[in-house]
């Protein structure tokens, strides 16, 4: 019992890959070149389906690189017209909302990210299947894994492709809207590119008062990030959430 379970398919302390991940891959890509974006460029979803098993499938979970999903990126790059990204932290569901509303892109709107969005995924060294027992958590077992991985170089390949004036939607009722740990502070803001324009909007949950603000050390903490790259900050706190939806 104790070797299969420490070498065996349930040893990762995260829940396992997602049952029929191929084929919801390739029925989402399907649907989004198809339904959802059909002007833009044709692409060959077997193609990105295979790209996208060939990144982990019979590799250590532990032992993603951004390199193996290179061939995957560039069937697809995540790239938006100029002007028109949303990034968010801790306010998913809003930031999509505020998006939708303003025909905006945030990156399930871009087709890998539309693709993976909700998915898990990983392999097991000498298997062609993935495993759907188990896979690595990010505390627990380590952070180089292929779910973790995935989405830092698809968020760094977003943000270097941002011009003129972009947003982000921030959680104003966490007491540190800005976390310099998450994928939008350690990867996103110091991977914008000079001269381009960050609106924050802290927005907070409806009939509650703020919790953080523009003047806040959290926010100095992400103006201090961007000034260091010559990107222009402006700032935005104090709304509830019908307010932003209503008025931003
Ligand atoms: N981005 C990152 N992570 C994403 C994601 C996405 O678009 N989409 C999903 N489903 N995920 P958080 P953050 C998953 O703390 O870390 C981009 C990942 O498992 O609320 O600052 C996006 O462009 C990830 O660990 O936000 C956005 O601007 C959590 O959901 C930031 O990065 C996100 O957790 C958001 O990342």
């Amino acid at each position: 019992i104790y070797k299969w379970h420490y070498s065996g398919l349930n040893r990762w302390h995260g829940a396992g890959s997602t049952a029929d991940f191929q084929k919801i891959i390739q029925e989402r890509c399907d649907t989004y070149t198809q339904t959802i974006r059909p002007g833009s460029r044709s692409r060959n979803c077997q193609a990105i389906r295979q790209a996208f098993m060939s990144a982990f499938i019979s590799k250590d979970p532990c032992k993603a690189t951004k390199e193996d999903y290179n061939s995957l990126i560039n069937l697809a790059p995540p790239t938006v017209p100029c002007g028109q990204q949303v990034f968010w932290s801790k306010t998913k569901e809003l930031a999509h909302e505020y998006a939708k509303r303003r025909r905006l892109m945030t990156l399930e709107d871009t087709l890998l990210g539309y693709l993976a969005d909700g998915l898990r995924w990983c392999g097991e060294p000498g298997s062609s299947d993935l495993n759907i027992w188990s896979c690595p958590d990010w505390r627990k077992d380590c952070r180089t894994n292929y779910l973790s991985v995935f989405w830092e170089v698809l968020s760094e390949r977003f943000a270097e492709s941002a011009c003129n004036t972009v947003r982000v939607v921030l959680n104003g009722s966490l007491e540190n809207a800005f976390d310099s740990m998450s994928i939008f502070g350690r990867v996103e803001a110091p991977n914008l590119r000079p001269q381009v324009e960050l609106e924050a909007w802290l927005v907070h949950d409806t009939g509650k008062p703020p919790s953080d603000s523009c003047s806040g050390s959290s926010i100095r903490k992400l103006k201090s990030i961007l000034d260091g790259r010559n990107v222009k900050f402006r700032c935005m706190d104090n709304l509830s959430r019908d307010q932003f939806l209503q008025r931003s």
